[in-house]
């Protein structure tokens, strides 16, 4: 399958790991918007959130697992997750990831961060 992040989890593409289990791998976004910012993934390829259901939500509920083990290992109390669920949502990988944001105070409306328009 030609997808980037499976090719990422099968360490085809190099990233900056920093979380894997059987279910979860995590890295560190290439395009960074907050001092902690890392993709949570599934290991399996679901495409989006719209793809979750009763065969592979053991992998969703991994995730939210391994999201708080994630930001102890980044030193971070607080943070953000944000899916983006389709095109105009602005997700651009096809690989179903959660964008775990922190290390800074983060606001919520107009200039919160991760609205880019
Ligand atoms: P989204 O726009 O929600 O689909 O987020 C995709 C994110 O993936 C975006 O913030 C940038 C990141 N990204 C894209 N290509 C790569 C890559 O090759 N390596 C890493 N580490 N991140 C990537």
């Amino acid at each position: 399958m030609d997808c980037l992040f499976c090719k990422i989890i099968g360490g085809e593409i190099p990233a900056d790991k920093v979380y894997e289990d059987d279910y979860v791998f995590a890295f560190r976004d290439i395009n960074p918007i907050a001092p902690v910012h890392d993709l949570v993934i599934p290991k399996k390829h679901i495409c989006c959130a719209n793809a979750v259901n009763a065969e592979n939500s053991e992998y969703a509920a991994r995730i939210f697992e391994a999201v708080p083990k994630i930001a102890k290992a980044e030193n971070i109390e607080s943070y953000r997750i944000i899916n983006n669920c389709g095109e105009d949502a602005g997700q651009s990988v096809m690989h179903l990831h959660f964008h775990l944001l922190g290390g800074v105070k983060m606001g919520w409306g107009e200039d919160s961060l991760g609205k880019t328009e």
